[in-house]
């Protein structure tokens, strides 16, 4: 934890925007970035980002993670006593809210007692998260979207699992895709992996291990004051984990230094190959969580708008 202590020192946004602040970089979304988000549409093309929230996803059952159990409550409940009247259905879904396509509040993860912004761990109880719910960021994460393929600038179908990526790989996608990451974007990285469970069908494998961002890229992400972030793994970044003595550390970093929320299981296949076809990388972004109240993550159907 040395490491991630000293670089949280450099990252840290605690107090920038107030002492009471839950909301963290989303703060960098001003009216001026939702224009500019806005000005990004131009063909009126919209593209799902989430995965389908069913029996058949993801999940493994790690960490008491399931998939989503959905129930039908009613399929022809009547109302009235006309024998061909009116009939509704109505239904149940049971799911963890990290088991797909989600948000990662800032409540998500902790360490030394401290949540973002120093409110104590001791503010999760098993009534909710008291502080950084994600509810907390209610009004929805809308801004300008900009994509890096990672694996389509490396000319490869996936980055290899344990693939640590570097601010210089972020940096060498900005080139080649010739898009720039800035205040109060939405960055979404493609690394293909989500093909192992969508074409292999290999939840194990997309689950247990895969390629993700290292630890240096937290300095290169507070520097460009990024809004979110988000990738197509389970994790955002690396695992195995860099230094096996210190898990997650980007998660630590992120969430709870720089209050950054992370975006788990995209699905950036369809935008990727879009973007690829008419050169254009960025776009309107719009992902509001669920408003669970005391929720430490939501599930999302993440749209982009070209
Ligand atoms: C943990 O597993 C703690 O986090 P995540 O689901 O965000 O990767």
């Amino acid at each position: 934890m040395e490491r991630v202590r000293a670089l949280a020192r450099k990252v840290s946004n605690w107090g920038r925007w107030g002492k009471d602040d839950e909301r963290g970089t989303v703060n960098f979304i001003t009216p001026e970035v939702v224009r500019r988000a806005a000005a990004c549409v131009k063909r009126g093309h919209v593209f799902s980002l989430g995965l389908a929230f069913g029996a058949d996803g993801p999940q493994i059952g790690q960490g008491g993670r399931l998939n989503p159990i959905h129930l039908m409550s009613a399929t022809a409940g009547a109302v009235g006593t006309d024998a061909d009247g009116f009939r509704y259905a109505d239904d149940v879904i049971i799911m963890p809210l990290q088991c797909a396509t989600q948000w990662d509040s800032l409540a998500h993860v902790h360490y030394g007692g401290q949540l973002y912004n120093g409110f104590p761990a001791a503010t999760i109880t098993s009534a909710g998260a008291a502080r950084n719910a994600i509810d907390k960021v209610g009004n929805g994460i809308v801004s300008r979207g900009v994509l890096l393929d990672l694996a389509r600038v490396a000319g490869i179908d996936r980055l290899p699992p344990g693939r640590v990526i570097t601010p210089d790989d972020l940096e060498n996608a900005e080139r080649a895709q010739s898009v720039r990451a800035e205040r109060g974007d939405v960055l979404l990285i493609r690394t293909g992996h989500l093909g192992v469970f969508k074409k292999d069908g290999d939840r194990v494998g997309y689950m247990r291990q895969m390629p993700g961002l290292g630890i240096d890229c937290v300095p290169w992400l507070h520097a460009r004051e990024i809004a979110a972030l988000a990738t197509d793994t389970n994790a955002v970044e690396v695992i195995p984990f860099e230094d096996p003595a210190t898990p997650l550390p980007v998660h630590l970093l992120c969430i709870r230094d720089m209050g950054l929320t992370l975006g788990e299981m995209f699905d950036l296949d369809e935008l990727a190959a879009d973007c690829a076809t008419d050169g254009i990388w960025e776009f309107f972004f719009s992902a509001p969580p669920l408003k669970v109240t005391g929720g430490v993550g939501s599930p999302l159907n993440p749209l982009a708008v070209k």
